[in-house]
């Protein structure tokens, strides 16, 4: 074989490899890379992490996990009580003392209060390392039906609070001069477009946009976007329909089509660890349909008209297809 030869064959291999990796894994590949052979989650022992919307679902898992770690964590979110059942879970789970968990009820949408919060956090813990904005509604709903009022305020809690408040953080890391990491729970939904959340799609693309050009202006700054895909927390209960007034009310149940809130937590807790900037997770099809979408858009377009909107529609909802 000569040289040309060897090296095309080399270049074979790896695309027919990382093809293989795209049908097989739960996760992007740098992030299981780092999974196997990264910092472990216990590299955030001592720091004090504050994730918003704890009280239910990814939020409260990742809580759990971290707390398992040694992390330090300020919960927030609205719902207090559903917080102090968090607080008494990661106390049980852990070797932290009650003072190293941090209660805070709070509002996202009240962003004159923010301030008052932040501030009471950094009093508490004397600094924060880590800010996970978590808190967040998806959305069922056909494009062509959505009132503005819905895109309003879709983006009011989705983007418009998370940068209210993620500014603040970052003028604090800024004055104190010391290692801030920014981590936004977004979705396979902020990476690509996916049918029946026309206004959530546009929130969380939305966020990237905002979050990349954050890291080029303050470089020093550690910014993780996590996009997970489906995953079973109790999200349809209170996502956005087409017009303001009420919720989805849907279930999300468990299926082999959806990740446990525990392994996406996992693995966010790992993309945390290992400061990765975009990693994205979910059962397959997922990282097939992330990779494809992200690397070969013209590939995508075939696929789409193969595969049709239904399809994507039930990789989202697995209950929609009567399994
Ligand atoms: N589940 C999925 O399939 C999936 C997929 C991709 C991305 N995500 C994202 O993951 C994040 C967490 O969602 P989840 O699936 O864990 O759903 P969830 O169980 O409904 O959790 C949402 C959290 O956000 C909080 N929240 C909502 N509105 C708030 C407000 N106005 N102020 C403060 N907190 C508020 C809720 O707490 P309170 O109600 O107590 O305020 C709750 O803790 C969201 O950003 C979502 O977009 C989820
Ligand atoms: C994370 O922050 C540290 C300290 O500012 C910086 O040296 C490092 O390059 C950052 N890592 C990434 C992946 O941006
Ligand atoms: C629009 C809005 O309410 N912005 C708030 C964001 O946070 C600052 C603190 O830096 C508040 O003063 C603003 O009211």
């Amino acid at each position: 074989m000569g040289f040309f030869e060897l090296l095309g064959f080399i270049v074979f291999i790896y695309f027919i490899v990382n093809i293989v990796l795209w049908l097989c894994l739960d996760s992007d590949i740098e992030l299981f890379i780092k999974e196997k052979f990264g910092q472990p989650i216990d590299s955030l022992r001592g720091k004090v992490v504050w994730i918003t919307g704890a009280s239910s679902g990814i939020g409260k898992s990742l809580a759990i996990v971290l707390a398992r770690h040694g992390v330090k964590l300020c919960l927030s979110a609205r719902r207090e009580d559903e917080l102090e059942i968090t607080k008494q879970q990661c106390l049980a789970e852990s070797s932290l003392k009650p003072s190293d968990i941090l209660v805070l009820k709070m509002d996202m949408l009240q962003n004159d209060k923010h301030e008052d919060y932040f501030n009471r956090v950094v009093q508490h813990f004397g600094r924060i390392d880590v800010l996970v904005n978590n808190a967040g509604r998806s959305q069922r709903a056909l494009w062509q039906n959505i009132d503005l009022q819905v895109d309003r305020a879709l983006f009011e809690l989705d983007v418009f609070s998370v940068v209210n408040l993620t500014r603040i953080y970052v003028k604090y890391v800024e004055k104190n001069s010391f290692e801030g990491h920014v981590v936004v729970t977004s979705s396979g939904a902020g990476l690509i477009g996916v049918p029946n959340s026309g206004s959530y799609v546009g929130a969380k693309h939305a966020l990237h946009g905002y979050f990349d050009s954050l890291k080029l202006e303050m470089p020093k700054l550690n910014v993780t976007l996590f996009c997970p895909g489906p995953t079973t927390t109790d999200f349809l209960k209170t996502s956005f329909t087409h017009k303001l007034e009420g919720e989805y009310g849907g279930t999300a149940e468990s299926s082999s089509k959806r990740m446990t809130s525990e392994r996406c937590a996992f693995l966010m807790a790992t993309s945390i660890a290992n400061k990765l900037h975009t990693s994205f997770a979910g059962p397959f099809p997922i990282p097939f349909l992330l990779y494809v979408s992200l690397y070969c858009p013209n590939v995508r377009l075939v696929l789409l008209k193969l595969l049709g909107t239904g399809a994507l529609t039930k990789i989202r909802d697995p209950e929609k297809s009567g399994k």
